[in-house]
């Protein structure tokens, strides 16, 4: 069992210890009501402290367990909460560091809860695409009133035990200790404190739960959380579950919570969610990468280029407190590129998001140089010229000259050979691709680029450091585009083959946005600049004479129509607006070009338009899954969501895929392949894919 049990005196001591977050499993719940009975059973105990080994309380029920037996397995968590409090001898909770979801729900469950300062208390059960589902939309709301508890269920996000002790009438603790070192110790003394007092024991459930504008405010609270709620039903589940606190009997409103919990669990937004959950940390996990490796320390960074990627990037890492030497070549070239670092971080001060003295403590990290000499103590330096292999090669003779060794050199290349530029050295186990996303101080997405002979360690080191700085990062290997970039090069081309045989730009971008895309592929070419897919279409003319693209997009760059930059793109924008207007000359060039191919454009349907561009990705990530350029289809989903804006409650497109059914996606890959106008060969559903549909399995 993960649940240890001692007597300390006339204390009874029951310690979760289910690492790494003590989470609520079958074996953990078990051990806490074994030694409930123990305790119960043992004249000499007279209390009973909860509380957590390691780095948690709890972080909540095993989210791992979802969807199995084992999870719904007696003592299931609402059972154990009940034993809590039918307890005759009274039961404290001693609360640190990480106290979420089901673990706070236990502690309510608890007579008293001691907590450390510092501890991070949540209900984020909603980001899960759930709501608390053992009590604590029923608790929370009588211990911290029904608006501060709303505010927390609803936003899952955590708030500081020391916040929530101060608030003037609340429950939730009866003592906050002096510090996490003393924690123990003070809720034992508060055990014996109270195992003297006669009297019942005091019982959450008793506590009254009221609102004083009773459905007035409860309408208020839908009309907030509306918005949210647009796309997945947690958060309104989250305001009726909180509203029947207020109106029902505590039984009948825990009846009422269990109902809207059972009906989210299986909801194809909270499996998506949480899909992603674990998603996220398996992208950590590299398969061949022990996680043990030993990593190289960086303690300081350099990074070369002072434009718009080199400085997104080195906030990165002055935000995290590790220091910087920018290289440029020339001075204007490094005063521009801080003076845009200044820009960005005087603006987070201006709207409040950046303390002045946090913003001067990044800067004084920061340094400049215009020789490469001055780089030689770095730990890791990355590079962030201009796309070209002439110039990386330049760039990485001479790092390969001045470099410590042991350093790691990293690329942010967004599409050159990896292995190419590792050849430029002599050290190419030392170098990587660390592709970050623009804006590289927001994009959370980092594509780690393992070259066939980047070291183990270099890739360890960059996965920790991308927490550190912290990023989503997902090891891709070496291909054209990686991960990202090779996936949404099949959905462009979807939508330039679109547009040939019907439908209009703003038809397919409000189809897609519609399903959930933050932005369709033709107002996202006009935000980036239509120029750059030119560019990559024109290299791989050269690279890959016999791919099928549709002519529109290069015609309506051959017209500089390169996007907002240039004031016109595929909508027409007034100066200085960002709104995208449809262009009446664009769509006259479309049925222009479409005569030209002899085309009788169609009707095309939104489910059309969206199959054949979210299908486009998950064929070709069928194909990097294939190729071994991605290790699992959950690092793919967290590319595309964190990277393309891949609407987050549909879970990635290769989960997406699975909730579809890859027998279905099969067919309409089939249908697809058969459209003259179309790339039937890309339509062949990938092997990967048919091996799948034939065993009647999924993307795992
Ligand atoms: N269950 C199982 N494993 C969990 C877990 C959980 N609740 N929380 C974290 N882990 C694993 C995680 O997968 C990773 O392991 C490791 O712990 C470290 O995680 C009935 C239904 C607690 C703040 O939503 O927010 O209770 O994948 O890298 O940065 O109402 O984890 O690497 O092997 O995130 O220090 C509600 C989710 C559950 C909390 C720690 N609770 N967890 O952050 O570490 S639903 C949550 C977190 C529930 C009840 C309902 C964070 C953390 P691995 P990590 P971290």
């Amino acid at each position: 069992m993960t649940a240890e049990y001692k007597v300390l005196g006339d204390v009874a001591v029951i310690t979760l210890a289910n690492p790494p977050v003590n989470g609520l499993g079958f074996s953990t719940r078990t051990g806490i009501t074994d030694g409930l009975s123990k305790a119960l059973e043992d004249a000499a105990v007279k209390a009973i402290v909860i509380t957590g080994a390691g780095k948690a309380f709890s972080g909540g029920a095993d989210i791992k367990e979802f969807g199995t037996p084992k999870a719904l397995q007696d003592p299931n968590l609402l059972s154990v909460i009940l034993a809590l409090e039918a307890s005759t001898k009274p039961i404290v909770a001693a609360i640190h560091s990480v106290c979420m979801g089901g673990g706070l729900e236990l502690a309510l469950g608890c007579h008293y809860r001691v907590a450390a300062p510092g501890t991070s208390v949540a209900l984020p059960e909603v980001k899960l695409g759930l709501l608390p589902g053992a009590g604590g939309t029923q608790r929370l709301p009588r211990v911290l009133g029904v608006e501060t508890a709303l505010n927390m269920i609803v936003s899952g996000e955590p708030v500081k035990s020391e916040l929530l002790a101060s608030l003037p009438g609340q429950k939730l603790f009866d003592k906050l200790a002096a510090s996490p070192e003393s924690l123990f110790e003070e809720a034992v003394e508060f055990a014996q404190s109270v195992a003297a007092k006669d009297g019942e024991l005091p019982l959450v459930r008793k506590l009254p739960c009221k609102h004083p504008q009773g459905d007035a405010y409860f309408q208020f609270a839908r009309n907030m959380v509306g918005g949210m709620s647009k796309n997945y039903p947690a958060p309104l589940k989250c305001v009726d579950a909180v509203q029947a606190a207020t109106q029902m009997k505590f039984d009948d409103g825990m009846a009422e919570e269990r109902r809207l919990f059972t009906a989210l669990m299986f909801t194809p937004e909270s499996l998506a969610l949480r899909h992603l959950f674990m998603a996220e940390r398996a992208a950590s996990r590299i398969p061949d990468v022990p996680e043990d490796t030993p990593q190289r320390a960086i303690k300081s960074v350099g990074v070369i280029g002072a434009g718009t990627m080199g400085g997104g990037i080195t906030m990165n890492f002055l935000n995290a407190g590790i220091p910087v030497k920018i290289l440029e070549m020339k001075q204007e070239a490094l005063d521009r590129g801080i003076a845009t670092i200044r820009k960005n971080y005087e603006a987070q001060v201006k709207k409040g998001k950046l303390k002045a003295d946090k913003y001067d403590q990044r800067m004084a990290l920061l340094s400049t140089t215009l020789a490469y000499d001055d780089l030689k103590d770095a730990d890791l330096i990355i590079e962030a010229v201009f796309e070209e292999l002439g110039v990386k090669e330049k760039v990485f003779n001479e790092l390969d000259r001045v470099a410590k060794p042991g350093a790691i050199l990293a690329s942010n290349t967004s599409t050159l050979d990896v292995d190419k530029i590792a050849a430029f050295t002599k050290r190419p186990q030392d170098v990587v691709g660390m592709h970050f996303f623009s804006p590289a101080n927001v994009m959370k997405l980092l594509e780690v680029v393992r070259g066939k002979e980047t070291a183990k360690d270099v890739l360890a080191t960059v996965m920790a450091v991308a927490k550190k700085i912290k990023k989503t990062a997902v090891v891709s290997g070496v291909c054209d585009g990686f991960i990202g970039n090779r996936m949404i090069e099949q959905y462009s081309r979807q939508a330039g083959f679109l547009l040939d045989e019907g439908a209009t730009p703003q038809q397919v971008d409000k189809a897609v946005e519609k399903f959930g895309f933050a932005m369709g592929p033709f107002r996202m070419g006009d935000l980036a600049g239509n120029d750059i897919g030119w560019a990559i279409r024109k290299r791989r003319a050269v690279e890959y004479p016999d791919m099928k693209y549709s002519r529109t997009a290069d015609k309506l760059c051959e017209l500089g129509r390169y996007g907002q930059k240039t004031g016109a793109g595929w909508y027409d924008y007034q100066a200085g607006k960002r709104d995208a207007i449809p262009s009446e000359l664009v769509n006259k060039m479309i049925e222009e070009h479409r005569k030209e191919l002899g085309i009788t454009p169609r009707k095309i349907s939104d489910e059309e338009i969206v199959q054949r561009l979210v299908y486009a990705l998950v064929n070709e990530g069928a194909h990097i899954l294939e190729d071994g350029i991605a290790s699992k289809s959950g690092d793919i989903d967290m590319v595309y969501l964190t990277g393309y804006g891949f609407p987050i409650w549909r879970g990635g497109p290769m989960h997406y895929a699975n909730q579809v059914g890859l027998y279905n996606v099969a067919e309409a890959m089939k249908r697809f392949a058969k459209n003259p106008r179309d790339d039937a060969s890309f339509w062949q559903p990938a092997p990967l894919i048919r091996k799948l549909v034939a065993e009647g399995k999924q993307f795992s």
